[in-house]
């Protein structure tokens, strides 16, 4: 980075830049404006990159399109994280056709395509979830949990299930999904209230359907934290909060601000350099030991 300012020597820039095609798919929770934050930071023209940033809303179709208008465009760099695991492989071929070098971000992908990507970059979503269920197998073994999960079919979902229901499945009573955002959160645990009363602990994907939950529970009455236990995954500011509040329970961070590697890779792809296959984005973890001065340090 650090080249001079495009516009002020009349530089053109536009030829030695890398262009890069980045499908994210919407912005949904506090993590996603977080990680598209970070992203847009560090794929600036000052850093070498002519970005084309595209959000889908959470649609799959979106997503499909921007990722052809990228090959029309013949960018040099395509990156995208994928709103659900499945129903990219005719869009991933055609990808593969046009020789254009893939960048999977945060999310995964399940595809017959061969190697339709160079390299992926995300948080290792099983370990969060048996990280979550550690912590109820220690300090509520005997609660009765309702799993309010992600998106449906997308990779963070099917993967902190996975990991969580590994450690503690057997105290899962009850699962629905709120979509990884705060309204459809609620109304997964409205319903989930009456559904099943002798639920005392929630176990949410993310902060933002935490937080929805939060409002449920308060509206019936009963204390968030106490009556209801609450596990979440993400580590966002809101959720952090919650945690010092007392309203939350457990967090295990999810880090979205990955948006430097993320340039790194990016320009070792365009190089035509080896790049690892993975890297996991490393993850910490926060219990009510928290400190309001933690939360107003954090960065997101
Ligand atoms: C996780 C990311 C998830 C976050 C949610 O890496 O894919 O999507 O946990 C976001 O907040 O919606």
């Amino acid at each position: 980075g650090g080249g001079g300012d495009a516009g002020a020597s009349g530089d053109t820039g536009g030829d030695d830049l890398i262009r890069v095609g980045f499908s994210q798919l919407g912005a949904e929770s506090g993590w996603r404006t977080a990680n598209t934050e970070s992203v847009k930071e560090s794929l600036t023209e000052e850093n070498g990159f002519d970005l084309t940033f595209v959000d889908a809303q959470q649609k799959q179709e979106n997503q499909i399109r921007a990722l052809r208008d990228f090959v029309a465009q013949d960018v040099d760099v395509i990156a995208f994280s994928p709103v659900i695991e499945t129903g990219w492989d005719e869009v991933l071929q055609e990808i593969q056709d046009s020789g254009i070098p893939v960048v999977l971000v945060d999310r995964t992908v399940e595809t017959d395509v061969e190697d339709p990507f160079v390299t992926w970059i995300g948080a290792d979503f099983e370990q969060e979830g048996r990280t979550a269920g550690e912590w109820v197998a220690e300090n509520a073994p005997d609660a009765k949990v309702f799993e309010l999960q992600g998106t449906l079919g997308s990779g963070a979902q099917v993967d902190r299930e996975e990991g969580f229901n590994e450690v503690v499945g057997e105290q899962v009573i009850g699962r629905a999904s709120g979509n990884f955002t705060r309204a459809e959160g609620r109304t997964a645990v409205e319903g989930a209230l009456q559904a099943y009363p002798e639920m005392n602990l929630i176990f949410t994907h993310n902060d933002d359907m935490g937080l929805g939950a939060i409002e449920a529970i308060e509206a019936a009455g009963k204390v968030p934290g106490e009556d209801i236990q609450i596990v979440s995954v993400d580590g966002v500011r809101d959720g952090l909060q919650a945690l010092v509040d007392k309203k939350f329970n457990y967090v295990v961070e999810c880090n979205p601000v990955f948006g430097d590697q993320l340039a790194e890779l990016i320009t070792q792809v365009a190089n035509g350099d080896d790049v690892p296959e993975t890297t996991v984005v490393e993850d910490a973890s926060f219990d009510q030991t928290i400190t309001q001065a933690d939360v107003d340090a954090r960065a997101y």
